[in-house]
Order: C-alpha cells, then structure tokens, then sequence
C-alpha cells in the first residue's frame, strides 16, 4: 500500500489531534528509520496504522481481539493496550496487510516485548518521542534518540513503567519483559 492511500485510510478513522500525533510519528518514524537502518517504507506505513484502532469502543476492541485469537491475558488488563494488537488483526483482515514484521510493530507499540526488533524499536520510540508529546522526561529520550536507539528505546520503556508504578497500575508482562530484555542486552 502506498503512503496516500494509507493515510487517506487513516484520516477517515482517526480526526483531530490523534491524527496530528499519527503525523508526528510518521515523521519521526522516517527520521530514524533513516538514522538507524531500518526500512523506510516499512516503517512509514506501520507508523500511519499504529493507532488505526485507538479510537474503538471498548466492546468492539474486545471482539476483535477474541475473533482475532490474540493473547487473551491481554483482555486482563487495561483496555489501553488492546488498541495495537486489534489494528494488526484488521490491518490484515480488512486491508490485506501481510508484512509480519510491520504488523508486529503496530501490535507491539504500546507495550513493547522482550527481544524487539529494530522496526519494533523505531515504532515504539517513535511513538513516544514525536513532537507532540510532553511527557516528563521526554526531553532526554529525544536527545538519547539522536545518539543511540537502544538506549532510548529503554529510557522511554522505563519513564513508562515509572509512570505505571506511580499510579499503581498493572504492568502488562510484555512491558516488563521490554524492559528486563533491554536490562540484559546493555552492559
Ligand atoms: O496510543 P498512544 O497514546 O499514542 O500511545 P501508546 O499506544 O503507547 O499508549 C500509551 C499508554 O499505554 C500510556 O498511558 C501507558 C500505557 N501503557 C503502556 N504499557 C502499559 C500501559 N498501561 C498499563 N496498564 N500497563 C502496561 O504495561
Ligand atoms: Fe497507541
Ligand atoms: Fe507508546
Ligand atoms: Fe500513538
């Protein structure tokens, strides 16, 4: 699929500053695609349908998710991580999408896993460094970004879990696992 026609997709799902943030992660998802290796088109289109799903309503996100088979403990924990893995069920249900690695990317960007691959990475950083956002400590993750993607990647997967703790949410054990992979693959 090219670029038009994806956004074109996107923009009928998703209005507003959600689409903004969608255009954010686009450019930077190019951005460091560029810098780090990974492949430009690849990273383009998972970046336009990362967030396809953020706006469904809850049952619907659910349904999808069971019809799907995807991993039913994510139906345990917050609706906020189902959004990923439901686009990448209808990417490739609706949109004939069948790159794994681009719907991995998109499945996995809320929460990341142990053992990311690069494209994985740059969709997750992307989506948390884009400038739109205003996270705390975001600053030192854009800045770590421009110098190495591993250690960005990882500061941006700790402020999350942080944050989490913070307000005593559940951590979903792909998030930790992100982490602990990171923890084990430095130093
Ligand atoms: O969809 P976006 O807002 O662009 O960003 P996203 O898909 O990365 O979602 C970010 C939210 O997901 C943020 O509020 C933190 C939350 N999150 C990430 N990992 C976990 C989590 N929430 C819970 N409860 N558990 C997690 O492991
Ligand atoms: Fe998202
Ligand atoms: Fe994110
Ligand atoms: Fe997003």
């Amino acid at each position: 699929m090219d670029r038009e026609k994806a956004i074109e997709i996107v923009g009928k799902k998703i209005k507003g500053p959600r689409f903004q943030h969608t255009l954010g992660v686009v450019d930077t998802a190019i951005k460091l695609a560029e810098k780090y290796g990974a492949n430009r088109e690849q990273a383009e289109i998972a970046a336009i349908f990362h967030d396809y799903a953020k706006l469904l309503p809850i049952s619907e996100l659910k349904n999808i998710l069971k019809e799907g088979q995807e991993d039913d403990s994510l139906l345990l924990y917050h609706p906020e991580l189902w959004h990923g893995p439901a686009a990448a069920y209808i990417l490739k249900k609706e949109f004939s999408i069948e790159d794994e690695e681009i719907l991995n990317s998109i499945r996995f960007h809320t929460t990341g896993r142990s053992n990311m691959s690069l494209l994985e990475k740059v969709i997750y950083l992307a989506d948390y460094i884009e400038p739109g956002r205003s996270f705390p400590g975001v600053n030192e993750t854009r800045e770590l970004a421009e110098k190495d993607l591993d250690q960005a990647v990882f500061k941006a997967i700790s402020n999350t879990i942080s944050f989490l703790v913070e307000k005593k949410a559940a951590i979903y054990p792909d998030t930790f696992e992100a982490y602990n992979s990171f923890v084990f693959n430095t130093d």
